[in-house]
């Protein structure tokens, strides 16, 4: 039967007379269907990618284009008076993830189904995973984002397990996502665990709820508020359901597999994304020791060659680490055997530095990691560098042969064929389609950076994907942008490291110029995506700056004509692939040390934006690799940063009393104009942060950025040459494929 007669019969009417919402269920059922009828990819050793998020985005789209129906599809949608675009707007987005880290595993478990790799991703199924975003009177919101319709690329499972918490046992179920890899024959899994007394209506005005009823609320959402004790219990609580499901499963499919337990190691490879997976070695210790007959030695030496870890972060608050006392109210069968854990290492070592239980009786996740892992990695050279040389010295001393580097990659499917059909094709016409195999071909490209024709293209497909924005804008939030101004987007989790805040002060100065008849030589649309955790009183503080200073500029008629301030609701993977783009300029400021790697950097890059950057992250490989010409680099290094930090000799309030420039930027955070339409508490909550702490740094990069960014500017006006960037951008965007840095993880760490 040929699709459209599949699709007809689905329907049980003729395409033209379905509504999208018809089209998109058949649609979904089709896919699933020919998905359920792959093989699983084998394999000795199969991996298994444990991960508290999943950000994968809708699936309808990236799921046709790896089976290769995407354009058949297109083309009966179009036949029949429907367009896909339309029907992909009625599928929900999963909330499953919240950053780079979640959509990372998403790109991740592409490549690896991709590159034909045996390996499932496990994780829980929230259902109402990351909130949902509102604004209010210029101010973040949090609402409940439930996700899961009756149509869902979920399939419950009969596999159950139970799982022991020192109070009651919970039951649990698994449903699946089928992961295709591109132009594959075999298909991988997602698990995604869950209980079914899980009660959304518990769930009162926003986000609130009764953070003591496990049985109702364990996979509500993903990063409930942890502020208070009831809090952190639950994320315990999470943390070992995932992890405690994902043992049981890994043991019982080995046994099904015939696996010696004592070989474990030779069939099954587990990556711990983060710490938040950490307690899968305890517990996998615990059920070897205490279920299959192995001696404590024994057990510890094959989960230790069983279990790799990837660091995402250097920040000290992200690193976890759970007090005893919280450990024995959820979990007290882990204790034993991390007591065991440590006394191992108290014996073993004598820098404190390493233990796993501090002086304060709080459990080092990272550290149970590194000691009883085989390998540790970071997400891009400068990071791992951080890492080895100073964060985790302590441990590079002692195990220097388990740290490695794994430079992060992103998707081509999604993050270029899907998202830049227009771009994706020019390229196919131009350089073949062998890049969609091997990203690498991408820099065919090169040898038409001279090519004004080719150049001239690149620009006119740019304008094309800021016109789509632009309609998009209006309507989803009634915002009206204009095609021709230059695009500035930073759009990222908001976090002072990523210092949206010192964004914010380049506004300002840009409101200022304007103000004062500096007019800019073509308007400029600076927008910005971005959700504060519900806790983060500051992040708040920023979005209400931002949103405040967009509603001066809007309703200033002598400025908006060349400034225009959007802050994008609700950010989210689905906008993130209508923004990407439409881009010129791709924002990745953090302060240098503090952005583990970045990935929307690499997005952007790869869809023709030029990065202005710190030298932090994988920004230093996004220089190397494109050249002085091709980026603008600006502020301290890391090196420099890092002195700073450890001799405690940053003062924001020196930059601040000395240099009247940045006094006048700063000083307008609590100026009358914004004060008349934001709220002072916030305004001056942040305006004392600034001034007085500014742990971050903006003031000692605000200078240099706000020069390199005009220069950009300036630059933009040169059309030739900036579209040669754009070009030179996009051809070096290959390294960045996550199918490199999957085959790099199989041969350096899962050999599968
Ligand atoms: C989230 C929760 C805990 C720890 C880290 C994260 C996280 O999202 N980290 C991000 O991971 C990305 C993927 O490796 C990196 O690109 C980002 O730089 C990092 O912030």
């Amino acid at each position: 039967m040929s699709l459209e007669e599949m699709l007809k019969k689905k329907l049980g009417k003729e395409i033209a007379a379905a509504s999208d919402a018809e089209i998109y269920t058949a649609l979904l059922k089709i896919t699933k269907e020919k998905m359920e009828g792959m093989e699983h990819n084998t394999g000795n050793r199969k991996l298994y990618y444990i991960s508290a998020e999943f950000l994968i985005g809708k699936l309808l789209s990236n799921n046709l284009i790896n089976l290769g129906l995407f354009d058949e599809v297109r083309d009966i949608l179009d036949k029949n008076g429907h367009n896909i675009t339309a029907v992909e707007e009625v599928e929900p987005e999963p909330s499953l993830g919240n950053g780079g880290l979640g959509r990372l595993a998403a790109c991740f478990l592409d490549s690896i189904a991709t590159l034909g790799l045996n390996g499932d991703g496990v994780g829980l199924n929230y259902h109402d995973g990351l909130f949902l975003q509102k604004f209010i009177d210029n101010k973040q919101y949090e609402d409940k984002n439930p996700w899961i319709t009756d149509n869902s690329w979920l399939t419950r499972t009969d596999v159950s397990f139970e799982v022991p918490f020192k109070d009651f046992t919970l039951k649990s179920t698994m449903y699946d996502i089928d992961v295709p890899g591109y132009h594959q024959s075999k298909c991988n899994k997602l698990h995604l665990f869950d209980i079914d007394s899980v009660d959304e209506s518990i769930i009162r005005d926003g986000i609130n709820f009764d953070k003591h009823d496990i049985g109702k609320n364990l996979t509500l959402f993903l990063y409930p508020d942890d502020s208070d004790e009831a809090g952190q219990l639950l994320r315990i609580y999470q943390q070992y359901f995932m992890v405690s499901n994902a043992a049981q499963l890994i043991i019982r499919e080995a046994e099904g597999r015939g696996v010696d337990l004592y070989r474990l190691h030779e069939h099954v490879c587990v990556q711990i994304n983060d710490t938040h997976p950490t307690m899968v070695i305890p517990e996998l210790i615990r059920i070897l020791t205490q279920q299959k007959g192995f001696n404590m030695d024994t057990a510890i030496d094959v989960v230790r060659k069983t279990c790799a870890y990837t660091n995402h972060t250097i920040l000290a608050e992200a690193l976890e680490k759970w007090p005893i006392s919280y450990l024995e109210k959820v979990v007290p069968q882990l204790l034993p055997i991390i007591y065991e854990l440590d006394a191992r290492v108290r014996k073993e070592f004598s820098d404190e530095r390493v233990y796993i239980i501090d002086n304060q009786n709080r459990v080092h996740m990272a550290h149970i990691d590194i000691h009883f892992g085989y390998a540790v990695n970071g997400v891009a050279a400068l990071h791992t560098e951080i890492l080895k040389n100073s964060e985790l010295k302590p441990f590079y001393d002692i195990y220097p042969e388990k740290f490695n580097n794994k430079t992060n990659g992103i998707t081509f499917r999604r993050w270029l064929i899907h998202c830049n059909h227009e771009l994706s094709e020019y390229l196919n016409e131009l350089i073949g389609p062998e890049y969609m195999d091997n990203a690498e071909n991408l820099e065919k490209l090169l040898a038409y950076k001279d090519d004004e024709k080719v150049l001239k293209k690149l620009r006119e497909i740019k304008k094309d994907a800021k016109i789509e924005l632009k309609k998009y804008l209006k309507q989803t939030q009634n915002i009206d942008i204009d095609e021709n101004s230059v695009f500035d987007i930073q759009i990222k989790r908001l976090h002072e490291y990523k210092r949206q805040q010192m964004n914010a002060l380049y506004a300002i100065y840009k409101y200022k110029e304007i103000k004062k008849g500096h007019l800019p030589k073509r308007p400029i649309t600076m927008i910005f995506g971005a959700k504060a955790a519900p806790a983060y009183t500051i992040a708040k503080d920023i979005i209400h700056l931002i949103l405040c200073l967009q509603q001066l500029v809007e309703n200033d008629p002598s400025v908006s004509p060349y400034l225009n301030i959007v802050m994008v609701e609700n950010y989210n993977v689905t906008k993130a692939e209508k923004l990407i783009p439409a881009c010129d300029i791709s924002e990745q400021i953090s302060l240098a040390s503090k952005e583990a790697s970045g990935t929307g950097n690499m997005k952007f890059m790869l869809n023709g934006a030029v990065t202005l950057g710190t030298e932090d992250g994988a920004n230093v490989e996004i220089h190397e690799l494109v050249g002085d010409d091709n980026i603008y680099i600006f502020g301290k290094k890391s090196e420099d940063v890092i002195k700073l930090y450890e001799t405690a000799s940053y003062r924001s309030a020196d930059i601040y009393d000395n240099d009247p420039e940045v006094e006048e930027l700063v000083d307008f955070i609590i100026s009358k104009e914004l004060i008349r339409i934001g709220d002072p508490m916030n305004l001056c909550r942040l305006y004392k942060e600034i001034v007085g702490k500014d742990w971050f740094m903006a003031l000692l990069d605000v200078k240099d950025y706000i020069k390199t960014k005009e220069q950009m500017l300036n630059d933009y006006e040169d059309e030739m040459s900036w579209s040669k960037k754009a070009l030179v951008n996009i051809a070096k965007a290959g390294f960045f494929s996550s199918d490199r840095t999957i085959a790099e993880y199989n041969k350096d760490i899962w050999h599968l």
